[in-house]
């Protein structure tokens, strides 16, 4: 008689016990605790299929490494600032702070409801003041040390709003790019705005990736991507140009350097023209004086660079050939990237394709100077590969390869050089929900950082507009200069939320320090965090800036670690008829009649962490059964009693089995793969149930292996491994028990057995037992104990779940 396993009953129970044992509760005289951390959910309202996988992949290596015996942190918060915040609260007639904080409430208990085991008494929000005061103190460290830069840089504007835009704002009609509120197409701007420069750090964060050994490939990749180092020279160009009719500048002409940066320093003499990128210093300074290129560089910035082809505008600037003194024009053209290299580039037609295709569009000179073995002509086509070089003076002659290196170390122009695809931060947001950046403008000192002791600068009330709250708050903008005294303006750009993200790791520590962002004795015995899980889309942002962060700490003498993070996990993505399940979608399934548990247990035994998977009614299903069975088990061997004391060879089978499981569960459990652990947990069961079908069982062998299913089963759905555990008699809790150790030798044992399972393989057709010609091998074989295993395998040979040892045995012999 299996009694009903009432999930809802038992996950409310158990929840009350651990929270009145503060079971997840991390002490502060921790030494060295596994730290475990998933990422923190931005506070959209509710919890998604994402954040439910993310969260009972740590919750799941939390316990285990708790029941492991590690101290566990494990701890939970909030990513509350943000432009959705703003959005709502415009649209529900409400203030961001209410919706965010109702967010939080319905949330919590989302999580609560799950019974992920966190330390809730380190719970942070990062909209607090106590929270983002240290944004503001961070900010003005890295300021002292000149990672911070004031910039001009381009916004997107609404003319009719008269406000900048957020990329989120900015909507697409007809291939147009618009306001989301007045569908006014949108402009660009340009805006005094912060920044941090990640760029000192190029070289360091492109090089630790390689020792990031507990990082997915992919993500190490897409950050070798992002910062895009690349090895070239950089050769440095005299352009002169024309000032203009108009011009102020007295004879008219303007002297200058361009540098352009070149991976083919040695096709120097086939450098026909010269060509800058429409956000160039360049071609601002020229489009100040010439109509054609102003007109240029205006279209050309707003474009979609995909969408760039090979058009350009020539200019009255001249550049001179360092070695030859020849003089070349100069371009702005659209396929010059403004981010890469130093935004400008020699043209050399008759080497790279696309200059070719340049020169072929506005009929520049073509002019081979490095020739291929079978001489083919350039005029279709560039000429990419090696050769022996030609019209280049002296270098005629010299292979290509070789002459790279001389032309380099024997020209003053050409030098060695490093170029990064990586630009800074840029952190100014001009929204309202996010921390205040602590500056004061004044007309006399320039912008001066707010005095650590005013900190932090809190957010004013918010008003509604359509543009920046913050500028509408006068009285708030109001203050006085820290240096002078005189009356100036605070600043009304808040912080990318990204930067509330790049450190909240460390705030876990000890989230309620008064007098610095984290407790620093701390951070060098707890750092890094052990593992990390959260989607791949954070590759590049949040976790390069967590990096970046992270090496600024320690350059300021607050941290010993450079490395946030150990192990990085990144979760697949849970389908639903092959889309991604999302509650934007409509298609989160969440069976209530199933439970909570059954949701942590399916998305886990699935698949792999970083494997994507569909959801199905039918896996579903098998996760909710399994914990029908496993409790059924528990339940039954209760009613029975102690069953037979004697020991008999095939206790001594399931015994082993019951070792060579833990071993197995182990070593998945180890590895995060939890799905393994779940087959392994499964067979168990079915063993355990055979066992007790086939003969009155050995009571303590027997509840060995229960309390061995209820053990390896908690992590993943641990409601279930207490209410399974505490039927069995089981001492104290299972999430706080030992994890279960093998009695005997698993290595031995499992030789042994893969020795038998071959040689049963040969003969399977045993259950035709007239058929069998080979008896004495079975005979050797099917000795003692093995008996069962070989029973067991006939049963499976024969499709039959039964299992009748004795009369197979019988049939055998
Ligand atoms: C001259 C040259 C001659 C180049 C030649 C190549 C071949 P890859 O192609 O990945 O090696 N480049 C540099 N900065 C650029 C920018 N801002 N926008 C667009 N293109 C740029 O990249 C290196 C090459 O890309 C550089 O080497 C430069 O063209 C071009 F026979 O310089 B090369
Ligand atoms: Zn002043």
């Amino acid at each position: 008689m299996t009694s009903h396993y009432d999930h809802a009953q038992v996950q409310e129970f158990w929840q009350y016990v651990w929270e009145r044992d503060d079971v997840y509760e991390l002490d502060d005289d921790a030494v060295d605790p596994t730290y475990v951390l998933g990422m923190f959910p931005y506070t959209s309202g509710t919890l998604h299929m994402g954040h439910v996988r993310n969260y009972a992949i740590t919750d799941a290596y939390a316990r285990y490494r708790r029941m492991r015996g590690d101290d566990v942190l494990h701890p939970m918060g909030w990513d509350a600032f943000g432009l959705p915040a703003e959005n709502a609260a415009f649209e529900r007639k409400t203030d961001p702070r209410s919706w965010t904080e109702a967010c939080i409430r319905r949330m919590r208990e989302e999580l609560e409801t799950m019974g992920f085991g966190y330390d809730w008494s380190r719970e942070i929000t990062t909209c607090e003041p106590d929270y983002y005061r240290w944004n503001q103190w961070l900010f003005e460290r890295f300021y002292e040390e000149d990672l911070v830069e004031y910039e001009a840089a381009a916004v997107n504007w609404c003319p009719d709003c008269e406000t900048v835009l957020a990329d989120a704002q900015v909507s697409e009609d007809d291939g147009e790019r618009v306001c989301w509120r007045c569908e006014t197409p949108v402009g660009r701007r340009e805006l005094d705005q912060w920044f941090f420069t990640i760029t000192d750090y190029a070289e360091e964060l492109h090089e630790g990736l390689d020792d990031l050994e507990g990082w997915p490939e992919g993500v190490r990749e897409i950050q070798r991507n992002w910062i895009g180092r690349q090895e070239g020279t950089r050769i440095t160009f005299d352009v002169s140009h024309d000032g203009g009719s108009d011009d102020d500048r007295g004879d008219g002409s303007d002297a200058g350097t361009v540098d352009v940066f070149s991976t083919r320093p040695e096709t120097i003499h086939g450098a026909t023209y010269l060509a800058v990128s429409p956000g160039h210093d360049l071609a601002r300074e020229l489009a100040e004086t010439d109509d054609a290129v102003a007109e240029y560089v205006d279209t050309a910035r707003t474009r979609d660079p995909d969408e760039v082809g090979f058009d350009g505008v020539e200019t009255d600037a001249t550049a001179v050939h360092p070695l030859t003194g020849d003089e070349l024009p100069v371009y702005v053209a659209g396929y010059v990237l403004e981010d890469v290299g130093t935004g400008a580039v020699m043209g050399v037609p008759a080497h790279n394709e696309r200059d070719h295709a340049f020169a072929d569009e506005h009929d520049l000179p073509i002019e081979r100077v490095i020739r291929p073995a079978d001489d083919a002509d350039v005029e279709t086509a560039a000429y990419t590969g090696e050769g022996v070089l030609e019209e280049s003076g002296e270098y005629d002659g010299v292979a290509s390869e070789r002459a790279r290196e001389r032309i380099v170390a024997e020209n003053d122009a050409l030098e060695a050089d490093v170029t990064y695809r990586l630009r800074d931060w840029l952190i100014s947001r001009q929204r309202y929900w996010g921390t205040p950046i602590p500056i004061v403008h004044c007309d006399d000192c320039g912008p001066v950082t707010v005095p650590e002791d005013e900190l932090p600068v809190e957010l004013p009330e918010f008003v509604r507009t359509t543009g920046n709250p913050l500028d509408a708050a006068e009285e708030w903008k109001e203050t006085t200069c820290p240096d002078c005294g005189a009356s100036a303006e605070r600043e009304t750009d808040t912080m990318d939320t990204f930067v509330d993200s790049s450190w909240y790791y460390l705030r876990f520590l000890s989230p309620d320090l008064a007098d610095a962002p984290f407790d620093v004795d701390r951070a060098d015995d707890w750092l890094p965090v052990d593992v990390y899980v959260g989607g791949d889309e954070h590759a590049v942002l949040h976790l390069l800036y967590t990096r970046f962060f992270t090496k600024a700490l320690a350059d300021l003498g607050l941290l010993e670690e450079r490395e946030p993070i150990r192990e990085l996990k990144s979760q697949g993505t849970v389908l639903y008829d092959g889309e991604k399940m999302s509650s934007s979608k409509g298609n989160v399934v969440v069976p209530e009649e199933y439970g909570a548990e059954t949701t942590r247990l399916f998305v886990l035994s699935a698949a792999h962490p970083e494997q994507d998977f569909e959801w199905t009614a039918n896996n579903v299903r098998g996760a909710y059964d399994l914990q029908q069975t496993l409790y059924g088990m528990a339940a039954d061997f209760v009613d029975e009693g102690d069953t037979r004391i004697e020991r008999r060879d095939h206790d001594d089978y399931v015994a082993r089995e019951i070792d060579r499981t833990i071993a197995a569960a182990t070593e998945e459990y180890e590895r995060f793969r939890f799905h393994r652990a779940a087959t392994e947990i499964r067979e168990l069961a079915r063993l355990l149930r055979r066992y007790r079908e086939y003969d009155r069982p050995n009571g303590a062998v027997h509840r060995r292996g229960l309390l061995t299913l209820a053990a390896l089963i908690a992590p993943m759905a641990p409601h279930l491994g207490e209410e399974c555990w505490n039927k069995l008699r089981g001492e104290r809790l299972v999430v706080e028990a030992d994890w279960p150790e093998p009695d005997g030798d698993v290595g031995a044992y499992q030789r042994e057995r893969q020795l038998v399972d071959r040689t049963l393989e040969d003969v399977r057709d045993i259950v035709d037992v007239a058929d069998i010609d080979e008896p004495d091998r079975i005979e050797l074989v099917v000795a003692a104990d093995w008996k069962y295993r070989a029973a067991e395998l006939v049963a499976d040979a024969a499709g039959g779940d039964g299992i009748d040892v004795d009369g197979i045995v019988d049939r055998l012999f």
